[in-house]
């Protein structure tokens, strides 16, 4: 039984074999097995980057990267949080989901 190798991280996964219509014997108590199949790919990686510093009156602008393949869909939510600026006076609060796709 080969195991193929998925490209990118997913979940472990689950196989059952199982033996059936035996010829000159009878099937035993044990008929069949669970195998699991553990994923050997590192898990995806989200990081940002951007200017860490900006004029008042602008817009503020922001990568977020992803490395890594996945089998699996990505996202990640990207929001702000008052520092010694707060909102709604210094800037404007904002909450994004990132959708990063899979692969
Ligand atoms: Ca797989
Ligand atoms: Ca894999």
């Amino acid at each position: 039984m080969t195991i193929c190798h998925n490209a990118g991280h997913e979940p472990n996964e689950t196989v059952v074999l199982q033996l059936f219509n035996p010829v000159g014997a009878s099937l035993g108590s044990k008929q069949q097995i669970n195998l699991t199949i553990t994923d050997n790919d590192p898990s995806s990686v989200v990081a940002i980057t951007g200017t860490p510093s900006v004029n008042e009156g602008v817009s503020a602008s922001f990568t977020v990267t992803l490395t890594g393949a996945s089998a699996s869909p990505i996202s990640v939510t990207a929001s702000t949080t008052n520092g010694s600026a707060t909102a709604p006076s210094d800037f404007t609060a904002t909450n994004y989901a990132v959708l990063l796709g899979a692969g």
